[in-house]
């Protein structure tokens, strides 16, 4: 169903979103594991970043890594298949893995990619369950790749939630990292279909992404021991990503990054990145001590660079739903040139879109 939307303008939103996952990545990449920025290293971004986005500056093009390489080929696979097509989506991991190994994968997901080449594919859903002592990976790479997918189901719901499941179980079956990845999804997909020019209510935003995860993280027989926060722990997460802001537009001391990374993280895990992106996003729409520039899509991802950590994940995230949202004109043209592959980003957005809107 093609949403009643402007289609000019939710193309831009497309391109926005993958746009964001690109750059995001391509500029958080290099604070990969770093300490929060000090106020000396954020005003060495702040300068590199008004380079970039300045005219006729030369420097290498910046690289991306696994979360914009896995989320190639997602959005490749979407458009070949017009749809999910696990047996395709997991060859074209594998595929792009072994052309291209020195991506910054995560450690575990290695040994998926070994197995399902291992077993010619005939098994997909087994190498995923078998990660950490048979848990599978709580990690954050189901989350760091799923924004073609909610792009693809645009507005409906309870196709985002089940692709989202279905893709991610390839790599990753821990509840946590499942769980990540449909938040992000819809967080994603709710942005795409809000209209940027009306004020975005954080507070509102926050409580419909409760209510979904609510039902999303039901209350589960053998955790029924455990208190609310780690029953629910993502909708324990966004309560808290409300309070944070809340708390920085009220109160002059606004929150200060150790408080917000003891309470919402910088990891690769999903459950200590997911929230922080949405983090960034939303408290970006205002005004940010130590990052000067109008542009609230670049402050999202400037802001998330800052927090040190899994910088290139969840600045990409934070770009991907800040790109939904915001749409590609947010995106500065010469800083694009200063990524790599960002036409091609580009034109599978268009790609994509043109899937979406033709398909049903
Ligand atoms: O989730 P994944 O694809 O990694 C994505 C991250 C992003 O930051 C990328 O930019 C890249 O740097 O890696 O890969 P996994 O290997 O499944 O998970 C990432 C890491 O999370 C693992 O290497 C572990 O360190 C950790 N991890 C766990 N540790 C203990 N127990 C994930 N699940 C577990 C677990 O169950
Ligand atoms: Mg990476
Ligand atoms: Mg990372």
């Amino acid at each position: 169903m093609i949403p009643k939307m402007d289609l000019s303008l939710l193309s831009k939103k497309f391109r926005g979103s993958m746009l964001g996952v690109l750059t995001g990545d391509c500029l958080g990449s290099p604070y990969e594991n770093d300490e929060p920025l000090s106020t000396a290293s954020k005003v060495i971004l702040q300068k590199s970043f008004d380079k970039l986005e300045g005219p006729l500056f030369k420097a290498p093009v910046m690289q991306f890594t696994d979360d914009s390489a896995m989320t190639k080929s997602v959005v490749e696979s979407l458009i070949e298949k017009r749809g999910l097509d696990l047996d395709d989506l997991s060859k074209k991991f594998v595929k792009r893995y072994y052309q291209e190994p020195n991506r910054g994968y995560g450690q575990g997901i290695v040994t998926v990619f070994q197995k399902l080449r291992g077993n010619k594919f005939s098994d997909l859903m087994t190498p995923a369950r078998e990660q950490f002592n048979g848990q599978g990976s709580m990690g954050n790479g189901g989350a760091m790749r799923v924004a073609p997918i909610a792009l693809f189901c645009c507005n409906d719901y309870d196709q985002l939630v089940n692709m989202t499941k279905r893709a991610t179980k390839l790599t990753h079956t821990h509840k946590f990292g499942v769980n990540g990845a449909i938040l992000q999804a819809i967080a994603i997909q709710k942005s795409l279909m809000m209209d940027p020019k009306q004020a975005l209510n954080y507070a509102t935003f926050l409580e419909d992404l409760i209510n979904k995860m609510d039902v999303i993280e039901e209350n589960d027989e053998e955790f029924l021991e455990l208190s609310e926060s780690e029953i629910q722990p993502f909708k324990t997460q966004l309560r808290i990503i409300e309070r944070l802001i809340e708390k920085s537009l009220t109160n002059e001391n606004e929150p200060h990054t150790d408080e917000i990374l003891k309470l919402l993280g910088n990891n690769v895990t999903a459950l200590h990145s997911v929230p922080t992106a949405i983090f960034c996003f939303l408290r970006a729409q205002y005004p940010i001590a130590e990052i000067n520039t109008e542009n609230p899509m670049r402050r999202a991802i400037q802001y998330a660079i800052t927090l040190g950590g899994d910088t290139d994940t969840i600045a990409s995230m934070a770009g991907a739903i800040a790109g939904a949202y915001y749409g590609e004109d947010n995106i500065n043209a010469q800083l694009l040139n200063h990524c790599e592959a960002a036409a091609e980003f580009k034109e599978l957005a268009n790609k994509l879109f043109d899937v979406v809107t033709t398909i049903k």
